[in-house]
């Protein structure tokens, strides 16, 4: 019954061409969801995110955090990160998650955002350490945000709002020819936590 309910939400492709994006709703209870966040904010080694823009250092208020089942090596933004090993919370969440989706993860990047201040900007997930056109899964704790894509060439957007206990799944083509973003926005003043299963090859 469960799975068939996620067939049901995530069937639709919400990008009109070049990717698939499927959002799955809530995935976990309100309990469950708060168990999770609870457990993330208080476990995970937060670290500020620092940033390399016209040769300046810069460090961000959105804080952030790296695991994975070994400890790989991952560039972004030019600051290269060394995995923290799964603790038991994400390990639960990445099978759940692979369970859902059908696809297989072995790392993820943590933000958390602490309040409609932070967001995050325009970019795709296709750095070279990532497997070429790998699922990205997306899990939504906390407060509920708007999430944007724009096709690179054609300029279309697609937008949705990430609920708490939610998944979000981008595959296929979607980091070639789309960006996404998480809009800062005056409304919200609570925090939100974003996990992305990725997969490091
Ligand atoms: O917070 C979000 O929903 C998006 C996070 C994101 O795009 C990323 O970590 O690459
Ligand atoms: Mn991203």
């Amino acid at each position: 019954m469960e799975l068939f309910k996620f067939e049901m939400n995530s069937g639709r492709n919400l990008l009109p061409r070049d990717g698939i994006v499927n959002y799955f709703g809530r995935i976990f209870s309100e309990e469950e969801a708060n168990h999770f966040y609870n457990i993330l904010l208080n476990t995970i080694a937060w670290q500020n995110d620092e940033t390399i823009i016209f040769g300046k250092r810069i460090v961000t208020k959105r804080k952030v955090a790296w695991y994975g089942q070994r400890e790989f090596e991952y560039t972004y933004s030019k600051v290269t990160k060394k995995a923290k090993l799964w603790t038991p919370e994400l390990l639960q969440l990445k099978k759940e998650i692979e369970t859902i989706s059908g696809e297989t993860f072995n790392s993820c990047l943590l933000n958390l955002y602490h309040s409609g201040d932070e967001g995050m900007g325009w970019h795709s997930d296709a750095e070279k350490d990532l497997k070429k056109n790998g699922a990205i899964a997306s899990v939504s704790l906390g407060a509920e945000r708007k999430f944007a894509l724009k096709h690179k060439q054609t300029k279309e957007t697609v937008s949705l709002n990430l609920e708490h206990g939610s998944l979000l799944l981008m595959k296929g083509t979607t980091q070639t020819h789309w960006l996404h973003r998480l809009p800062p926005t005056k409304k919200i003043h609570d925090p939100r936590i974003n996990l992305t299963f990725r997969t490091i090859v």
